[in-house]
């Protein structure tokens, strides 16, 4: 420790690691699904060479994208630590971009919220401390001149050194024992998950649902890229064997369920689209998947509404509450407590153990995750979350329609080109989709099969275009024979309308 560069370069790694530890301990206590560190080896993943990563997964042992960025933010620490003895803004700038590269990472994963850079910012200014507690201590040890190292004075300020670094080691290995234990239960549930509901099928695409057109979003929505709409900055983490829900309010007989008993009552399966009323016209709030469930019908004639009620106030562990008109749960639209999204158990960001689908709603009025109490109410009793946010008491979803080929602002060569997208009405079904391009006469598409009223379903047209810029139109036609209106209205207070709109250019 007498001018060496290793003092600074432990010091550095030291300081990295305290940061690191720091931020894991935020993204486990928030109950996130990646911490900084997790959230650059999934972005990682993504560049990989998918045969890579192939490869990667069938090799025995745990994944070493992790421990290969540890060594090599190790290596970054060390650089940053001796950068640190000629000044001590220069480790801050490499903190910086550090701290970019996992708040990128963290906002690319699906279903990130700002909140998800709470543990980036912890991380950075426990590292950014760490480094100037321990730099200062060896800046102040290091000023002696060479006569007096091993000299009295030089013993006290290293010993200060020895001191801060201890003080700084033992609390990142606190940091890190205490994220651990704060993420078991996470880690349990996800343990839990694997152990599947005996009846849940997997999913079976209806052969007619897909149309294959290249760049359109895929009829059966993978889990990984569903939407995620919460409201709380920490995430449930509930165990089915703790879970219970309860029917109660206007109703004859109060029930309790235990996650064993629901699904003792047997599972109903089908596919539906979930959209978010928060939608813009052509957004991608909005998923289409294979729900495995209970039905609410014959559950809540169990319970016995009682004259007058008109409402389920939906309650989530975490306090989120919705108002859903019990007759879209009593009127055999298949309402359901769902255990299984894709023939997968929910992910716990989708509401594991237990959340609600209601066909034709929007999430908002319906789709409680972590759902854990259903009260048999009037409306004019209740402000539900949402409806205290300004959305309407209602929420049937809107007819929509969107163009996903070609994407704006594309380039594709002139002639004949294919546009195609998805087209939505749950509840009752698209009819017709028709298509404009630069003002001239609607054309409808080609439609996809639907196994149901409840999914949204896949369209395309091949249109014949000069060389020039283009726009392409889209509306859709329920089976009610609604169009959809051109007039665009906000999100707020019950869905957008309007026609969704792409520009390309042809060459
Ligand atoms: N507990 C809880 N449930 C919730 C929400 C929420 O914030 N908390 N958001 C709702 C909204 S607005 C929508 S659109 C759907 C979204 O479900 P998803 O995140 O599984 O796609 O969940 C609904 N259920
Ligand atoms: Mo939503």
């Amino acid at each position: 420790m007498r001018k060496s560069a290793a003092a600074w370069a432990f010091a550095g790694l030291l300081a990295g690691f305290a940061g690191l530890a720091a931020g894991f301990l935020a993204a486990e206590l928030m109950n996130l699904r990646l911490d900084p560190v997790g959230a650059v080896a999934e972005l990682v993943h993504g560049w990989l060479p998918s045969d890579v990563v192939s490869w990667a997964r069938d090799v025995p042992g745990p994944s070493f994208t992790t421990p290969g960025i540890l060594l090599l933010g190790a290596v970054v620490f060390v650089v940053l630590g001796r950068l640190a003895r000629r000044s001590r803004w220069l480790p801050v700038v490499g903190y910086v971009v550090l701290a970019a590269l996992g708040g990128l990472a963290l906002l690319e994963a699906n279903g990130a919220s700002r909140w998800w850079l709470l543990p980036v910012v912890v991380g950075f200014v426990v590292m950014t401390l760490a480094m100037l507690l321990v730099g200062e201590r060896l800046r102040r040890l290091q000023a002696l001149p060479d006569q007096d190292v091993y000299g009295p004075a030089w013993r006290a300020r290293r010993r200060e050194v020895l001191l801060v670094a201890g003080v700084v080691t033992v609390a990142a290995g606190f940091a890190f024992v205490m994220a651990r234990v704060a993420g078991r239960d996470l880690r349990e549930v996800e343990s839990e998950r694997r152990t599947k509901v005996r009846e849940v099928t997997a999913p079976d695409v209806p052969a007619d649902a897909r149309l294959d057109v290249d760049g359109a979003a895929a009829w059966m929505t993978p889990i990984g890229s569903f939407y995620l709409v919460d409201t709380a900055v920490v995430r449930p983490v509930l165990r089915a064997q703790d879970w219970t829900v309860r029917i109660h309010g206007m109703v004859t007989t109060e029930i309790e369920l235990t996650f064993a008993q629901l699904v003792d009552r047997g599972l109903h399966e089908d596919w539906m689209t979930l959209a978010c009323v928060q939608n813009e016209v052509g957004g991608d709030l909005v998923g289409n998947a294979w729900f495995s469930g209970v039905l609410l019908e014959p559950l809540l004639a169990a319970a016995g509404p009682l004259e007058g009620a008109d409402a389920v106030l939906q309650t989530a562990e975490d306090g989120w509450t919705c108002g859903t008109p019990l007759a879209a749960m009593t009127d055999g639209r298949g309402a359901m407590l769902a255990v299984a999204m894709n023939g997968e158990p929910l992910t716990v960001e989708h509401g594991y153990p237990v959340r609600t689908v209601v066909p034709g709603l929007y999430g908002y009025v319906s789709a409680t995750k972590w759902v854990v109490d259903l009260e048999v109410t009037r409306f004019e009793d209740i402000t539900p979350s949402p409806t205290d946010q300004g959305f309407a008491e209602l929420g049937p979803t809107k007819t929509a329609s969107r163009i996903e080929v070609p994407q704006d602002g594309a380039t594709v060569p002139s002639g004949q080109v294919v546009v195609a997208g998805t087209a939505w009405a749950p509840g009752t079904g698209i009819e017709d989709v028709e298509v404009q391009v630069d003002g001239g006469p609607w054309a409808s598409a080609t439609l996809g099969g639907v196994p149901n009223v409840d999914t949204w379903v896949q369209w395309k047209l091949a249109v014949e275009v000069e060389p020039g810029e283009h726009a392409v139109l889209v509306r859709a036609t329920d089976r009610a024979g609604r169009q959809q209106t051109s007039v665009a209205t906000e999100v707020k207070p019950d869905g957008a309308t309007g026609w969704h709109t792409v520009a390309f250019t042809s060459t």
